[in-house]
């Protein structure tokens, strides 16, 4: 089955500053073509930032591009991954899918957005036939086999004017057999490209890497939770190695984010991580940095030295350094910025 797994942009309303400059490889679009292709599928992605960035955010060619794409590959599924301000567009997508492929193209939602609220998303995109609800990989490779069933576990869909919604389905704990993401379909010459903004101000060809999901915490403006559910899993070290030296020795990357929600929910485990970096030599060709919640940032915890010693770009201790706030409605008054970036 060819599958279309498309990644829509926020407005340019929510870009961070008014730009929009993100490299990253989106993980769960990437765990998803993944999963798809080791089920047998044909899976292709589509990231609109990437169009944008690379045509010099011409919208009109942008979306032209899109229906090409939709016109030439003729899905038989559309994959939409939807955060909150990407409702609208999503939307759009979702009626050029039906306009340019059928009737019969299945148009699925998942992410945060649909995750936390499926029939309103189905309400308000009708357009959009199922929602898969949490971690996406396990649920998108029974849907292509299946289609929608209330036995498919995980997805929320119409049937006439009811919803039906599925008994959920846990979110995988062996995180390690959903990898490798598959790198292989994203153009990795521009998400490596030297930029400052994957490591804070450095120009370096870098990548993110996961090395878990979920968190402990429960922070208030916080919607991680909505996806990964409660408590944190693991990738194994072997697994993270394995990942750094593909992004070191495949894409000769200088320099990796971990993309954790929070890379501390662990400290011996961070430490063990630390340990296997420099056991592998890795600490002299890589730098890399990561997320801590603030009071996971003690002095003392983890050692401060050892992580520099490990080619940690940045440690910021909460007394200086770099507090990390996750809301638009604060990055949009500079003086909070420029004293939480001073803090
Ligand atoms: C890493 C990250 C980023 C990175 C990279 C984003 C990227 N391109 O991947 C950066 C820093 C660039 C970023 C930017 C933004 N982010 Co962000 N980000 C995250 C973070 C911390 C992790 C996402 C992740 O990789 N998860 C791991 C993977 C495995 O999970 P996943 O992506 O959710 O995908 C799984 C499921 O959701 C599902 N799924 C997802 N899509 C689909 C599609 C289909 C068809 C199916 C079946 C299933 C499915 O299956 C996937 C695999 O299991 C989350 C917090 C969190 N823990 O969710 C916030 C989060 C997603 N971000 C958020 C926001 C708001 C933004 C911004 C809009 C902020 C801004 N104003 O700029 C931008 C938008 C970026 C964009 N779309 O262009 C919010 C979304 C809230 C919401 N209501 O939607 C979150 C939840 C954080 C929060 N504030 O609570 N982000
Ligand atoms: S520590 Fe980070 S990922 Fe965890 S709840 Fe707080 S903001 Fe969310």
């Amino acid at each position: 089955m060819n599958v279309l797994l498309v990644y829509p942009v926020p407005p340019p309303s929510h870009w961070p500053r008014g730009r929009m400059r993100s490299l990253w490889v989106p993980t769960g679009v990437a765990f998803l073509a993944a999963a798809l292709r080791r089920a047998g599928h044909t899976a292709r992605v589509h990231l609109r930032n990437e169009v944008l960035i690379k045509n010099g955010f011409d919208w009109k060619a942008a979306d032209a591009h899109l229906r090409e794409v939709l016109e030439e590959f003729r899905p038989q599924i559309v994959g939409l991954s939807v955060l909150t301000p990407a409702v609208p567009e999503s939307r759009t997508i979702a009626r050029w899918a039906k306009e340019i492929c059928g009737e019969r193209v299945l148009v699925v939602a998942g992410g945060p957005h649909p995750t936390a609220l499926p029939e309103r998303m189905l309400t308000e995109c009708p357009e959009i036939d199922v929602i898969v609800r949490g971690e996406g990989e396990e649920t998108l490779v029974e849907l292509a086999e299946r289609g929608p069933h209330p036995d498919v576990e995980g997805i929320v869909y119409r049937d006439g004017e009811q919803f039906v919604h599925a008994p959920p389905r846990a979110n995988p704990d062996d995180l390690d057999r959903l990898g490798p993401p598959a790198y292989e379909l994203f153009d990795m010459g521009f998400h490596t490209a030297p930029s400052p903004w994957m490591l804070r101000w450095m120009r370096l060809s870098a990548t993110n890497v996961r090395t878990s999901r979920g968190c402990p915490n429960r922070c208030r403006f916080c919607a991680g939770h909505v996806v990964a559910g409660l408590g944190v899993r693991f990738h194994s070290i072997d697994y993270v190695i394995d990942q750094i030296l593909n992004a070191v020795n495949r894409f000769g990357v200088e320099a990796i984010h971990f993309e954790d929600d929070t890379v501390g929910a662990d400290r011996d485990r961070l430490l063990a991580l630390c340990e296997a970096i420099s056991r592998r030599d890795l600490h002299q060709r890589i730098r890399w940095d990561c997320c801590l919640r603030v009071d996971q940032a003690e002095p003392e915890q983890p050692n401060p030295s050892a992580l520099r010693s490990n080619g940690v770009r940045e440690y910021s201790p909460p007394t200086r350094g770099d507090l990390s706030i996750d809301s638009p409605a604060v990055w949009q008054h500079d003086d909070i910025a420029a004293s939480a970036l001073s803090f």
